[in-house]
């Protein structure tokens, strides 16, 4: 993964270009020209993105897996493709091992349901961290009630970082999944996800991993992770929004239950019996996000071939870049100061209220998220309600932290 410790070994991304593939990017906003610094809420879509799902919509608009006319085979045949796209682009061995969700959160939720609520009883445990997204908390409290399971967490340190020791002693017998973010989207650390999940295999314990901000950021391999499951989002790696994808290892998939019932996801069906398709088709009930899966597997591609590690050293410079010019703003104080971070930079200021800094940001035409970032957990761990967060693409460059910086200036004389 990318980190602020990286070393400038890459040949380097062609920015300038890369921004002429984005049309959102060059619009004013309040007068100024619009800085776009939330990619860790979505990102903005490239031309061959937008493309690709018109393209859809004018010629192969039809639905997948059920005609015999030319429309419905071209749109199966695409649809099938990005699956295998999805499948290259993470690793995995096996396209079958890739099922299409709404995004990350369906995709923990499939998880719970489907795997570890028929392996899990009273008193059994589920393992997540002190920094992991809502999506990645709820679904397993959810679990937790229903099941009378205990929810159990590893608690971060000040820097941000997992304590592992405290990791490895929460793993027990009782453990029945790990859940763990592998970049962290409220501190921007960055998990040690390969240790992790060795640990818990050395005690035959699965492994979930959200990869909903690591995906953006650099190459991720499913197989040298050796991760059970892995989730991402669409939306956040410059394709669309409503898909993304779960990843699985096929022995699991093929033990699981089904998540959805409905049409597309059955061999046969009468009123005494049902008999499931095989997987992924189990777990994708009903018409699916045809042109999300197309205009995702268009986005992974734009990304490739930007070179991942090139695109891992450009955001990890703005990073660094930016940690610097922030922390010499009088009063600001870091929120996460990992060894290993990625993409996202969070901080809040002496007596000025993280919302008040995004709006002056705003009319300033810079967009940072404010707030608790779902994760209020983290928020409680620093003592704090909410950060402002800058979080950076591949577009993104130092000029732009230039403009962050001056608007954070503006807020200081507007608070005096
Ligand atoms: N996991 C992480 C680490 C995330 O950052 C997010 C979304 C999710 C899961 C959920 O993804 P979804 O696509 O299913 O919604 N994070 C953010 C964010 O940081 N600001 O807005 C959404």
């Amino acid at each position: 993964m990318a980190s602020t410790a990286a070393t400038a070994t890459h040949v380097g991304l062609d920015v300038e270009r890369i921004r002429a593939d984005f049309p959102a990017l060059h619009q004013e906003v309040h007068g100024r020209p619009l800085v776009y610094l939330d990619n860790a809420a979505t990102t903005q879509k490239p031309r061959r993105v937008i493309d690709t799902v018109t393209h859809f919509y004018e010629h192969d608009c039809a639905n997948v897996h059920r005609g015999v006319h030319l429309l419905s085979q071209r749109a199966t045949v695409a649809y099938e493709r990005a699956r295998t796209t999805i499948k290259d682009h993470l690793g995995a061995a096996d396209s079958r091992e890739i099922v299409f969700t709404r995004g990350t959160t369906e995709a923990v939720n499939l998880v719970a349901s489907s795997f570890v609520r028929p392996r899990i009883g009273p008193g059994d445990e589920i393992l997540i961290t002190g920094m992991e997204h809502h999506s990645n908390i709820v679904p397993w409290q959810l679990l937790c009630e229903a099941t009378g399971a205990h929810l159990k967490v590893v608690p971060i340190n000040d820097e941000g970082e997992l304590e592992l020791d405290r990791y490895a002693e929460l793993l027990s017998d009782r453990t029945k999944i790990v859940g763990v973010v592998h970049v962290s989207n409220a501190l921007g650390t960055v998990n040690p996800v390969k240790t992790m999940i060795e640990l818990a295999h050395a005690r035959s314990i699965p492994v979930l991993v959200d990869g909903a901000q690591a995906v953006p950021h650099a190459a991720v391999d499913v197989r040298e992770l050796d991760c059970d499951f892995y989730a991402f989002s669409g939306h956040k790696t410059y394709g669309p929004t409503g898909i993304g994808a779960l990843y699985g290892k096929r022995e699991h998939l093929l033990e699981m239950v089904p998540y959805q019932g409905g049409g597309d996801m059955i061999l046969s069906v009468t009123f005494d019996e049902t008999i499931y398709a095989e997987p992924p088709h189990r777990f994708e009930a009903g018409t699916p996000n045809i042109e999300g899966a197309i205009g995702l597997a268009a986005a992974l591609d734009y990304l490739s071939s930007l070179g991942l590690d090139a695109v891992a050293a450009h955001e990890a410079e703005l990073l660094e870049t930016a940690t610097e010019a922030v922390l010499a703003i009088p009063g600001v104080r870091l929120i996460g100061a990992a060894e290993h971070r990625a993409g996202a930079l969070s901080f809040v200021m002496d007596g000025i209220h993280p919302h008040d800094i995004g709006t002056i940001l705003d009319s300033e035409g810079v967009a940072i998220r404010a707030g608790h970032h779902c994760a209020q957990p983290v928020m409680q761990r620093f003592g704090i309600s909410a950060t402002v967060r800058a979080s950076f693409g591949i577009y993104n460059t130092m000029d732009e932290i230039e403009r962050l910086v001056e608007g954070l200036h503006k807020v200081r004389e507007v608070f005096g």
